[in-house]
């Protein structure tokens, strides 16, 4: 499923690029090369649309990440970079949090294609981040 636009990224990609890197390459679906490399090795980074486009936040430190107001209920797609998961919370009043696991090298392109337990998706949805 890459795109013309990725394929021509990896060329410039040494055939000894890490484990990660090709991992979310391959995971990520349609990609944009350009949006993505800002997302820096060993970094979580949300974005607000799909295919990582839009407002980009980052963060690399272990710990709870209460997302601000002007990210809670927007992020859209999502890199981890890390290596170790990031928990993506739902959180819910007067009911159990919901919560969605994005393993260390995964990339999701598109939340809105994630299913969630209640039904509907994971779009627009996070409103806290586990960095384990
Ligand atoms: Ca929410």
């Amino acid at each position: 499923m890459l795109t013309a636009v990725a394929g021509a990224a990896m060329l410039t990609t040494p055939a000894t690029a890490d484990a990660a890197t090709a991992s979310a390459i391959k995971t990520a679906g349609v990609v944009t090369v350009r949006d993505m490399s800002d997302c820096r090795d060993g970094w979580l980074c949300v974005w607000e649309w799909t295919n990582y486009q839009g407002d980009r936040y980052s963060r690399k430190s272990a710990g709870t990440m209460e997302l601000e107001d002007s990210w809670r209920d927007r992020i859209t797609s999502v890199w981890n970079r890390r290596n170790s998961s990031v928990v993506l919370v739902n959180v819910r009043t007067g009911f159990p949090d919901v919560t969605k696991t994005v393993h260390a090298g995964d990339a999701i392109a598109d939340l809105g294609k994630e299913g969630y337990f209640l039904g509907g998706n994971w779009n627009n949805k996070v409103d806290k981040i586990i960095l384990k």
